[in-house]
């Protein structure tokens, strides 16, 4: 196992990835442009509230071909970038080239299988609670360790060398007989403590504590097993609801990555997960009525506005968050209307002032920045409130309909006369009021492509 490669350096990729890599210098990371670009930059940096912080400089690229070629991959991104991730690893994979996932849910290991065949897959679960902060920098608050095993139950020589690569960088490795059954274990407890983080908008010890909800607990667990003996033949133990509320008592003041997600803006894995129970439940028949109330309030507590239409969730410090359109965007003001904002940097839309969106929100009082962020939530660029009304325009449309993707639509920050280019977001999904400053992922430095325009 000389060459390593880690797939994504958020909060479980970066915390595994940044162990490895210091100890060995054959780990390189292969990452989206941005995280790329920071990690190049500032290098890769844990930040740990139980263990050691520190940074690594590990050799990285958003390109696989310009890493030595790897005998070990590690998947540590969202299972929802899976088939991204596949696209790009499947031209570096030498005839030996193992593969381990890190990743969340119980279909990874055989989407992996039918594309790269048996022999290269390893499974894996990964029990830790840590949180991406900016690109390249990762808060770590509990667990750390990893279980590995064979999909055929097999102790093999490179699973117990994979073990070695883990252990020597300092992180507990567990090999498993039976890593199905492990993976179906976490699932168990992610579809309830998922969900309801994010329905009871607080931490695990929330749901934990109202003896209400430990019949929804043990009914979300019980169906999540049929569903696991039926479409997987994983005989998962009885009291396996007792074992997902036991293994949370340490886990009490957690939010769980779905809530991370939620309140980052980033698509959640509910399809990955309680999503996947109500799928499954029923092509076999088998009733996943809990399940399918959590995937259905999660999609909509998650994924506002109505399916379709693009909308940009305005939230925050505001007596009522709401939702803006290609429709009301339009319905806005004349007086704050832009009807042609070209010449800025070339792009041709129509566009409304920021100040016609101040005139309809209610700002609590104190309120005196605005963060926008992408859709992907991966990019935000943060204004003082004065900066927004100052220059803001919120491109929208085209003469005839929405500003298209390619230009950064359906919706696009501008901010003529700032005089910075970097704030300006494409793709605009949620736009955050404040008191005091938020997330800004903008670089540093000015953009070099900032001199050419
Ligand atoms: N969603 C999103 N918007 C973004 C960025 C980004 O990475 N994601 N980069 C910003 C930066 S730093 C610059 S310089 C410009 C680049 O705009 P262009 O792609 O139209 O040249 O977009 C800005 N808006
Ligand atoms: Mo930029």
């Amino acid at each position: 196992m000389k060459h390593i490669i880690m797939v994504g350096a958020g909060a479980v990729g970066g915390y595994f990835g940044a162990h490895l890599a210091r100890h060995n210098p054959n780990v390189s990371f292969l990452l989206r442009p941005k995280t790329q670009a920071a990690v190049a930059k500032n290098g890769l940096t844990i930040r740990s509230a139980i263990g050691e912080s520190f940074t690594v400089h590990p050799q990285s690229s958003s390109d696989p071909q310009a890493l030595p070629p790897p005998d070990l991959i590690i998947l540590g991104v969202k299972a929802y970038d899976l088939d991204e991730v596949m696209d790009q690893i499947e031209p570096i994979l030498k005839p030996d080239t193992a593969i381990v996932t890190l990743q969340n849910g119980v279909t990874i290991e055989d989407t992996l299988k039918a594309r790269f065949g048996r022999e290269r897959i390893i499974g894996g679960v990964a029990f830790i609670y840590s949180k991406i902060m900016e690109p390249g920098v990762i808060d770590h608050y509990k667990k750390g360790m990893v279980t590995i095993g064979e999909l055929m139950g097999l102790e093999t020589l490179r699973l117990t060398d994979i073990a070695g690569v883990f252990k020597t960088a300092g992180i507990p490795c567990f090999l498993s007989k039976d890593i199905r059954k492990a993976k179906w274990e976490k699932m168990c407890w992610n579809c309830v403590f998922n969900p309801l983080a994010v329905l009871v908008n607080d931490h695990v010890a929330r749901a934990l504590d109202h003896p209400e909800l430990q019949p929804v607990i043990t009914t979300l667990v019980r169906e999540v097993s049929a569903v696991a003996m039926a479409a997987h033949r994983v005989p998962l133990d009885d009291d396996m609801p007792q074992k997902v509320v036991k293994w949370s008592q340490e886990l009490r003041d957690i939010h769980t990555s779905m809530y991370d997600d939620w309140r980052a803006g980033r698509p959640t894995e509910i399809d990955f997960l309680n999503g996947y129970i109500v799928k499954r439940g029923k092509e076999f028949g088998i009733p996943t009525p809990m399940n399918e109330m959590a995937m259905a309030l999660i999609k909509a507590i998650t994924e506002v506005g109505s399916p379709g239409v693009p909308a940009i969730h305005v939230e925050g410090e505001l007596v009522q968050p709401l939702h803006l359109t290609h429709t009301i965007l339009r319905e806005l003001p004349d007086l704050h209307q832009v009807a042609d904002v070209e010449g800025v940097g070339g792009i041709q839309g129509i566009g409304v002032k920021f100040q016609a969106i101040l005139d309809v929100v209610t700002l609590k009082v104190g309120v005196d920045h605005v963060t926008f962020y992408s859709m992907d939530g991966k990019f935000s660029v943060c204004l003082t409130l004065q900066q927004a009304k100052d220059f803001g325009i919120l491109v929208y449309g085209k003469p005839d309909g929405l500003f298209p993707t390619e230009r950064g639509g359906p919706f696009r920050l501008l901010t003529p006369g700032l005089g910075d280019l970097c704030a300006n977001v494409k793709q605009v999904g949620r736009i955050v009021f404040s008191k005091g400053k938020g997330t800004d992922t903008r670089p540093p430095q000015a953009c070099p492509e900032e001199a050419s325009v």
